[in-house]
């Protein structure tokens, strides 16, 4: 059983339903999900003109390999109707694997540690919340840099929290 950590985020439709059913469709029968996020509404980094997205992260449980994972949660984006028509462009909901335990692989299909995430305010400060004491390898021998350093040396890049995570939580449970 392996720990791992993933972003997801929304900006087209109803972003926090999407999300919600996003995190309900990632329970499986070899992946639970053990921790969720604040949702948090953030300016669209990359491509700037297009809507604001909704962001949170999650933590699973899961027996399944990075490239097991990967495949279920492509389904997840692919169930909620995400269409790859733009790059970088607005989308229903996209879930990128952040951290898988303490693996680290360059494929095609999956690179972890997620390559940019250490420049991505809306996947750190989310992620931060679930585990403060998350760190990236530097490359030098065994080197580590923590996420909350990386976190403090980006600029401001409008992340709002917009709903606790207890709230959130009962939103997915359906029980407000
Ligand atoms: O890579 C995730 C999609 N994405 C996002 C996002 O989720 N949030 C924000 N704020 N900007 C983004 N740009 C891209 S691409």
């Amino acid at each position: 059983m392996k720990i791992a950590y993933l972003s997801l985020g929304s900006n087209l439709g109803d972003r926090l339903e999407l999300l919600a059913e996003a995190v309900r469709r990632l329970e499986g029968e070899r992946t639970r999900v053990t921790a969720v996020s604040s949702v948090y509404e953030t300016l669209p980094q990359g491509k700037t003109d297009q809507p604001l997205f909704l962001n949170i992260a999650v933590a699973v449980a899961t027996e399944l390999s990075p490239l097991a994972l990967l495949h279920q949660v492509q389904e997840v984006e692919r169930t909620l109707g995400r269409e790859r028509k733009e790059r970088w462009g607005p989308r229903t909901v996209d879930i990128d694997i952040l951290l898988y335990g303490e693996e680290q692989m360059q494929t095609e299909a999956l690179e972890v540690p997620h390559p940019r995430m250490d420049e991505r305010a809306f996947v750190l400060v989310p992620l931060l919340e679930l585990n403060s004491d998350l760190a990236l390898p530097t490359g030098s021998e065994n080197g580590t840099i923590s996420l909350k350093r990386l976190l403090e040396g980006l600029p401001d890049q409008g992340v709002i929290r917009l709903l606790e995570s207890d709230g959130f939580i009962k939103r997915i449970k359906g029980v407000q």
